[in-house]
């Protein structure tokens, strides 16, 4: 009985233990098979070595969008800005005849894109006598007789380059000007974007102390493009900013030195003095090259008042003008740069970091023109 019972125990042990030894072989040959990972500590150093890699880009300065698409969209968005102008010369285009009452819609809706009076009344009438000779039987024609005019209007012929380039070693000196809420220090943020994009060394001057936001604004746009700023406490000397912000870009060697001043009221005669001091301040140590005027194109004739007074003060050499995106008063274009004599040099077509474009006369009516 003994001898039974142990060979019958010894054979239901062996049974047992190949069962367990099958059970585990058959369960890690599955588990295998669903992808989990056998133990394999070789291959974790490789994966957490190409993790920030991948993750870098999203944390990294932003790549400026292509040039080409760049334009493209915006000339789009100008299109559709400027509807209300597009669909009074489409609509003069689609007629065999054009009666005077179709003339008096006609410079209506010239004048409400804020072209102005003087300049509308001579577009009717160039227009008026070219079509009377060639007749508007053929749209096509009319069309570019329209298109040539508009161009003559807003004159293909100004120089409008930025001067980047300093003079005698020194940085090139930016100043963006203009009244409250009109897109400085914006537009300082997208400019250093292309400037850095074509890789040039940008400095950022915040002159404005009027809120300490104003500084953390333009502080904020320099960060998103490596770009670093020069800014002092709030309600600092903005006259001191700017001359500190040069003296270091001279340090530096780098190429622009981009100073963003608080909006002011063309009106008040004190912050205009400031401006005007900032202006000399900076120019002890180098010539300003640019001094650019920031207009909203949606404020249409009250632009051009403040347009006088400010060229009066610190001699203003170029026009941005912003937001044309939501505007239809594009033909504050040509009225502004006739008052002060001084080209449009980049417009602003909304608040991204790219929407910002150099001005083409042949590309502004186009996309008046709906093409
Ligand atoms: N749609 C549109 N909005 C713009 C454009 N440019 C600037 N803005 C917006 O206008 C507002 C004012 O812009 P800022 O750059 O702060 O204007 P600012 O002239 O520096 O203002 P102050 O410093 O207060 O005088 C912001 O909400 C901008 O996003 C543009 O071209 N199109
Ligand atoms: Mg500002």
């Amino acid at each position: 009985m003994p001898w039974d019972n142990i060979i019958f125990w010894i054979i239901f042990a062996g049974v047992v233990v190949c069962i367990a030894i099958a059970s585990v072989i058959i369960w890690r040959s599955n588990h295998r098979e669903l992808g989990a990972p056998p133990e394999a500590p070789e291959i974790r150093p490789a994966v957490a070595e190409t993790l920030p890699a991948v993750v870098e880009p999203e944390v990294g300065l932003e790549v400026p969008e292509a040039a080409g698409t760049r334009m493209a969209r915006l000339r789009r968005r100008l299109a559709g800005s400027n509807n209300a102008l597009a669909r009074g010369l489409a609509d003069l285009l689609a007629r065999d005849r054009i009666d005077p009452d179709t003339w008096d819609d006609f410079e209506a809706t010239l004048i409400s894109s804020d072209l102005g009076v003087g300049p509308t009344t001579e577009l009717v009438e160039s227009l008026r006598s070219r079509l009377a000779i060639d007749g508007v039987a053929e749209p096509a024609r009319a069309r570019a007789v329209l298109r040539e005019e508009l161009l003559r209007l807003v004159d293909p012929t100004m120089d409008r380059s930025l001067a980047l380039k300093g003079t005698g070693g020194l940085p090139a000196v930016v100043l963006m000007v203009g009244v409250n809420g009109t897109g400085k220090t914006t537009t300082c943020g997208k400019l250093a974007r292309v400037l850095v994009a074509e890789h040039k060394s940008v400095l950022l001057g915040a002159a404005d102390t009027f809120r300490a936001a104003a500084a953390e604004q333009l502080a904020t746009w320099g960060a998103r493009v490596g770009v670093e700023t020069v800014r002092g406490p709030e309600g600092a000397d903005p006259a001191s900013i700017a001359h500190e912000a040069v003296t270091r870009g001279m340090r530096d060697g780098v190429d622009v030195v981009l100073v963003d001043t608080a909006g002011r009221l063309h009106t008040k005669t004190g912050l205009m003095d400031e401006l005007g001091k900032v202006k000399r301040v900076i120019e002890k140590k180098a010539p300003v090259s640019e001094v650019l005027l920031v207009l909203d194109a949606t404020t249409g004739q009250n632009g051009l008042v403040q347009a006088r007074i400010f060229r009066d003060v610190v001699d203003v050499s170029g026009i941005v003008l912003t937001k044309l995106d939501g505007s239809a008063k594009g033909g504050i274009v040509v009225q502004v740069q006739r008052e002060l004599g001084v080209p449009v040099k980049l417009i602003g077509l909304g608040e991204g970091v790219d929407d910002l474009a150099p001005f083409d006369a042949a590309q502004f009516v186009d996309g008046l023109l709906g093409e």
